[in-house]
C-alpha cells in the first residue's frame, strides 16, 4: 500500500544550559562555565523513493538531539545532532498549528522544518569590569514542536482517468515500462502508479464511479495524484452503453475533489475499439464528439492507436520544454 498521507510531532532539540564555574587552578575566581550546545533541528530532504512516507505508519513522534550543557573550564556543550527526514519527492509538509506549507520538489533538497533551541550562556559570558564572579547563567530554549501533515502528491505530467475497468492501466503498460496490474474486473488498481515515457511521467489513478466523493467505490483521494499534472486523459470504453453519461459522471466527480482538475487541458478517448463493429464505434463516436470533436478511438491491441497516443505525447513532451 502506498503510504501517501500521515500525521506526526515533529519535536526539535531543547538548547543545553550554560553552566556556572570557576577558575580552581589559579585560585582565582574567574568564571569558566561554558555554554550550552544548540538543540538539533529537523529537516526534510526529498527523495525519489515514492515509498518513504511508510517510515511515519507506525511512530508517530521525531526528536533530534537536544544540545548538551555547557562545563567548566571553558568548554562549551556540543550540539545536539540534526535529524533528517526522507520525504518523496512530492511531498506536502503542512504545519498544523500555523498552517504554512512546504514543498518537497527535488532529490537531496534539504529545507528547515523545525529549529533546535538556542543553548544557554554559561557565567563566562556574564563577566564584566563589576562583576568579576558571576553566578549568572542562562537555560537552553525549548525547540520547535508541532504536528505535521506529510501529504504525497505524485509529481506526473499526464493522469489518466476514467471509470474502472477501461483500460487506463493497459494503455500505461504499453505506453511505458510500468508493470501496472490489469485485470478484466472494476478497481484493480488500488493506488496511483507511474510510469515514464521519455521526459514525460504518466499517472494512472484507480477507477472513479459516481459517488466516489462521498466514499463509494475506492473514494477520491487518489486525486490528489493528479493535481500536479498538466493534462488529464480521460478514457472511455466502447463496452458502456452511456457513454456521454460516464463523461459527466467522472467530470462531477473531478470536480467534487477540487474545481482546478477541471480547467486542466484534457483529451478524449474512446478505449476498447477492437471490441465493437465499426457501426456501433462510429455511434459511441459521434455521441462523444458532442463533448469534444477531438476525441479519438483506441485499441492497447492495435499499433496504429498506439502510434497516435504517442504522437499527442511527443507534442505535449515539446510544449511542455518550449
Ligand atoms: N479488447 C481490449 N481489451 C482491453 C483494452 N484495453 C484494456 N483491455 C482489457 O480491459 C480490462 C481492464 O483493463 P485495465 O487496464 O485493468 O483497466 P483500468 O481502467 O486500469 O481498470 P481499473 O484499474 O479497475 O480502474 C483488462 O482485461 C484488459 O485486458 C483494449 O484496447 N482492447
Ligand atoms: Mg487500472
Amino acid at each position: 500500500m502506498l503510504i501517501d498521507d500521515v500525521e506526526i510531532k515533529i519535536n526539535a532539540g531543547h538548547g543545553g544550559k550554560g553552566a556556572v564555574a570557576f577558575n580552581k587552578n589559579k585560585m582565582s575566581l574567574g568564571p569558566t562555565g561554558g555554554s550550552g550546545g544548540k538543540g538539533g533541528n529537523i529537516y526534510g530532504e526529498g527523495v525519489s523513493d515514492l515509498t518513504a512516507l511508510r517510515q511515519f505508519r507506525f511512530s508517530k513522534a521525531f526528536f533530534a538531539e537536544n544540545g548538551k550543557d555547557g562545563r567548566d573550564q571553558f568548554r562549551d556543550g556540543r550540539d545536539g545532532t540534526d535529524l533528517i527526514l526522507k520525504l518523496p519527492i512530492g511531498t506536502v509538509a503542512h504545519n498544523l498549528t500555523n498552517g504554512s506549507e512546504i514543498n518537497f520538489e527535488k532529490t537531496s533538497e534539504r529545507i528547515l522544518l523545525a529549529k533546535g533551541g538556542n543553548g544557554g550562556k554559561g557565567n563566562f559570558h556574564f563577566r564584566s569590569s563589576t562583576n568579576t564572579t558571576p553566578k549568572e547563567f542562562e537555560y537552553g530554549i525549548s525547540g520547535e514542536s508541532f504536528e505535521v501533515r506529510f501529504e504525497l502528491k505524485l509529481i506526473a505530467d499526464v493522469g489518466f482517468i476514467g471509470l474502472p475497468n477501461v483500460g487506463k492501466s493497459s494503455l500505461l503498460n504499453k505506453l511505458t515500462n510500468a508493470r501496472s496490474k490489469v485485470a478484466n474486473y472494476p478497481f484493480t488498481t488500488l493506488e496511483a502508479n507511474l510510469g515514464a515515457y521519455y521526459e514525460l511521467i504518466l499517472a494512472d489513478i484507480p477507477g472513479l464511479i459516481e459517488g466516489s466523493s462521498s466514499g463509494r467505490g475506492l473514494g477520491i483521494k487518489f486525486l490528489r495524484h493528479i493535481e500536479r499534472t498538466h493534462i488529464l486523459f480521460h478514457f472511455i470504453s466502447t463496452e458502456s452503453l452511456t457513454p456521454s453519461r460516464d463523461y459527466k459522471i467522472i467530470r462531477k466527480e473531478l470536480g467534487a475533489w477540487n474545481i482546478a482538475l477541471l480547467k486542466k487541458p484534457e483529451r478524449l478517448f474512446l478505449t476498447k475499439s477492437d471490441l465493437v463493429t465499426t457501426e456501433e464505434l462510429n455511434k459511441k463516436l459521434s455521441a462523444l464528439k458532442k463533448i469534444d470533436p477531438h476525441v479519438i478511438a483506441i485499441s492497447v491491441n492495435d499499433t496504429k492507436s498506439i502510434k497516435n497516443i504517442e504522437k499527442i505525447l511527443n507534442d505535449i513532451n515539446a510544449n511542455a520544454k518550449k
